[in-house]
């Protein structure tokens, strides 16, 4: 808990302050309560305790320090304290979630979309206002994978940072043309393995699985090798190891270039031993099917993690099943490993044309490049690690399927270090992950690394075995103290993506008397700078196309044109002229749009 004490002026003494003599200086004090460092708003919710004046003259500042005592104790007696201090466990994040249904019950609506094996709510929360589901929407989802606890913190972060600006009539327009649907954490039996007793990365949920097809479940789980409540590494010297230390920091391994004559020197495992004796190690412990590799697109059928079958997991089908009937949706936000928004999609002809479409279509790769740059330029950072999607995947199955705008980031990466030279840093001769990240650390408050340490190891009794190196969750996850910084960046660009919205419109509405007959021209127009859908969507019986419609009615008729027509993707900011001859007389309507550019109306009199 973090106490700041602004003195926000100096002033005469008050007029009602009868002991305090006339002349004498007073000096008003605002004091407020943070949860934590990183936490930007106070608490304290009620303005009656988030603020407390003091009034203290000048010869009585003696006396502050019992007075702010007595205030501290009489403002804690009537407040309850919730700490908030890093990464939300499961009941924290559930907490969190509920809370904001309950403070903005105008914007933001929760429900339990199903529980996982492990007993766990998968939340939905809804932001928008009247009948949401009749918007154009985006789909924001955190938890994509279980240790990337990052995504989740985003997820929860832009609903809070949306609703607490709710006032604002900004944020106001924005729900009332636009819908988020955000399913904050889709991992979450895995994400608690973060707050567990042996913290491990992992992914998979709480089904229970036989990874290696040995005819035993869980039978081979990490080993605390070295007692510190964590799965980090464990390199074993051998005269055939892959492994050498780093040239330019010793606690670092990489693999030896055997094409360069170098040779290696160790082995390198994860944490633990044999316990099945099958010659490979930790290779079927807790956790079962991760959500990452339990969709439709490309599923990873028989590896370790994916399901028999995909959407084989309670918690993938009721998201696929819920997002199949919201026709609204046009973009889907996604924080996990995946990246098309710091590295944005390439065009490649060969892949996008196959009968089976392997790759972005031109027009979408296009709409990805738009909406990427706008990413870099709201977050700000650079050089993120590349990374392609393995198969499985929500980033993929959210284009290829369900046939929406997907777009998707980890969130944060290790920024690109710079030698300190003032301790005679030079630049590393060797690109290297972790050892990046341990100078980039060892600048930013310090690493998340155990240090290398011998260990006895039953199966390797006549070896050097020793546990050590980063420790799990280091090199995706920030330190906590830069989230907050990161939701901000983050929700603005969401924000701004909102911007991007399509939009249908109906303008220069012309009219020419033909006799009996009236000759209507008119321009559909996308006013936005997305597509009125992805151009992918165009062939998915799950994406609707703008349906113009033509309501005649009494005498009236359609001579020319179509009565209902639907119309191809209309680009950003591009317009579609349709025509038709009318007979009869009086007014008729004209009606365009879809679930995902709202519709719009006009009149027309013949
Ligand atoms: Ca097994
Ligand atoms: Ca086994
Ligand atoms: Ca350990
Ligand atoms: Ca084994």
């Amino acid at each position: 808990m973090l106490i700041r004490v602004n003195v926000v002026q100096v002033c005469d003494a008050r007029d009602d302050d009868s002991s305090n003599a006339a002349g004498q200086k007073t000096v008003l004090f605002i004091i407020k309560f943070y949860n934590d460092h990183s936490r930007q708003k106070p608490f304290i919710q009620s303005s009656a305790c988030a603020y407390s004046f003091l009034y203290i003259s000048l010869p009585k500042i003696y006396h502050m320090h019992k007075t702010l005592t007595a205030c501290l104790v009489c403002i804690f007696s009537c407040c309850i304290v919730q700490a908030q201090t890093g990464y939300s466990n499961f009941s924290q994040q559930s907490s969190r979630i509920n809370d904001l249904a309950k403070k903005y019950p105008q914007f933001a609506k929760v429900k339990s979309l199903t529980k996982t094996n492990g007993g766990k709510d998968i939340w939905q929360l809804t932001i928008g206002t009247g009948n949401a589901d009749t918007k154009p929407a985006i789909v924001v989802v955190g938890g994509v994978e279980g240790n990337y606890l990052i995504g989740t913190e985003l997820a929860i972060g832009f609903a809070e940072n949306l609703l607490e600006g709710s006032g604002t009539d900004s944020i106001k327009t924005l729900l009332n043309k636009t819908t988020f649907y955000i399913f904050p954490n889709m991992s979450p039996d895995a994400m608690e393995q973060y707050f567990a007793k042996l913290q491990y990365e992992r992914q998979g949920n709480a089904t229970v699985t036989d990874d290696d097809r040995d005819g035993k479940t869980n039978e081979d789980p990490f080993d605390d090798l070295d007692g510190n409540g964590k799965i980090t590494w464990m390199r074993v010297e051998s005269p055939v190891g892959e492994y050498k230390v780093h040239p330019d920091d010793a606690r670092v391994l990489i693999k030896a270039d055997g094409s360069k004559g170098e040779k290696g020197k160790y082995i390198l495992y994860t944490e633990g031993t044999d316990n099945d004796k099958d010659g490979v190690f930790n290779e079927d412990g807790e956790g079962g099917i991760a959500f990452n590799k339990n969709l439709t697109f490309k599923h990873p059928t028989f590896s370790a993690g994916a399901g028999d079958f995909p959407a084989s997991e309670k918690e993938t089908r009721a998201l696929l099943d819920y997002l199949f009937d919201q026709f609204n949706v046009y973009a889907v936000i996604s924080f996990g490993s995946n990246n098309n928004l710091s590295v944005p999609y390439i065009y490649n002809a060969a892949t996008a044309n196959q009968p089976l479409i392997g790759s972005w279509l031109a027009q979408d790769v296009k709409a990805d490049s738009m909406v990427a740059d706008l990413y870099s330029k709201s977050v700000n950072m650079k050089d993120a690690p590349k990374s392609s999607a393995a198969g499985g995947d929500f980033l993929s199955w959210a284009y290829y399927h369900y046939g929406r705008y997907s777009f998707g980031t980890p969130g944060w990466w290790v920024p690109k270090s710079k030698p300190d030279t003032a301790k005679g840093e030079k630049a590393f001769t060797v690109d290297d992950a972790t050892a990046n990240y341990l100078r980039w650390a060892a600048q930013n408050g310090g690493a998340y690394f155990s240090e290398w340490k011998t260990v006895q190891h039953p199966d390797f009794p006549n070896q050097k075995v020793e546990v050590g190196g980063v420790d799990p969750f280091a090199l995706i996850n920030p330190p906590y103290k830069l989230v907050p910084d990161l939701v901000k960046k983050h929700s603005a660009f969401l924000v701004k993506l909102a911007g991007y919205q399509p939009e249908v419109d109906i303008i220069n509405v012309k009219t020419e008397k033909l006799g009996a007959l009236t000759r209507i021209t008119a321009d559909v127009i996308n006013k936005g700078a997305l597509a009125s859908h992805s151009k992918l969507g165009e062939r998915s019986y799950w994406v609707k196309r703008i349906n113009v419609k033509v309501n005649t009615s009494g005498n009236q008729s359609i001579i020319s044109g179509k009565k209902i027509q639907t119309l191809p993707s209309l680009e950003g900011y591009s317009t579609q002229q349709l025509t038709w001859l009318i007979k009869g007389t009086g007014k008729i309507s004209i009606e365009a749009g879809s679930p995902t550019t709202g519709t719009k109306t006009i009149d027309v009199t013949l």
